[in-house]
């Protein structure tokens, strides 16, 4: 064993409790019993890329293939249409600046500013009412985080969008690019990156 390698052992039988801690609040996300203690830099508030702590990375998710693809569209269902756009499309609709923090229960929140589409306007790009919920579905193959609701009092919010950019910059893979919500007053669980679906609710 190398020396960096014992060093690393010795080191980690120190911090065996508080990986069993942080295993115990992530229970329900599917990690290798040290992930999280390497997950931990990352996580720590004003830290990571764009100036905003990642949650999971986009390898960590399995969503690197699919999310920088050039065939990924946005698909758009109700109202009877099926809308796909892709990112330059979105780009090419009004885009809205949002200050809006994420907030993650494991301990940390930061405000950021978002740039990108309102949901509202794709919800009535598909001649749906506005006043209905949607259901969003993300890249990622599996896991807790890959399809969350919203209730139309956050379709409606003028806030809530499908960001694009982050802090003046393309939104990096690891925080959700092509393409993610972002929505007032949610836990930031249900601030889903790397869309694939936004399907209006009946
Ligand atoms: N698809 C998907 N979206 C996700 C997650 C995830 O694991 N997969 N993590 C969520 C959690 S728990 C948080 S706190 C935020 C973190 O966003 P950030 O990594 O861009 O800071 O993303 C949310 N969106
Ligand atoms: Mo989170």
């Amino acid at each position: 064993m190398s020396d960096d390698a014992r060093s690393r052992r010795t080191f980690l039988a120190g911090v065996g409790f508080a990986t069993l801690a942080v295993t115990a609040v992530t229970a329900g996300q599917t990690l290798a019993p040290l992930a999280p203690f390497a997950a931990f830099a990352p996580r720590r508030a004003g830290e990571g890329p764009q100036g905003l702590p990642v949650n999971r990375t986009a390898e960590e998710a399995g969503v690197l293939d699919l999310a920088t693809a050039d065939a990924w569209r946005l698909v758009v269902r109700g109202g009877g249409s099926t809308l796909a756009f892709s990112r330059d499309q979105l780009l090419g609709l009004a885009q809205t600046a949002s200050t809006l923090p994420i907030a993650c229960v494991e301990g940390w929140s930061t405000v950021a500013d978002w740039r990108g589409v309102r949901l509202l306007e794709l919800v009535a790009a598909t001649g749906a009412p506005p006043s209905r919920g949607v259901r969003v579905t993300s890249l990622q193959p599996d896991g807790n985080y890959r399809v969350m609701e919203m209730g139309p009092e956050f379709v409606e919010d003028p806030t809530t969008l499908v960001a694009l950019e982050l802090n003046g910059e393309t939104l990096s893979l690891d925080h959700g690019h092509p393409a993610r919500i972002i929505a007032p007053g949610r836990p930031g669980v249900l601030q889903t990156k790397w869309l694939a679906s936004i399907e209006v609710l009946a």
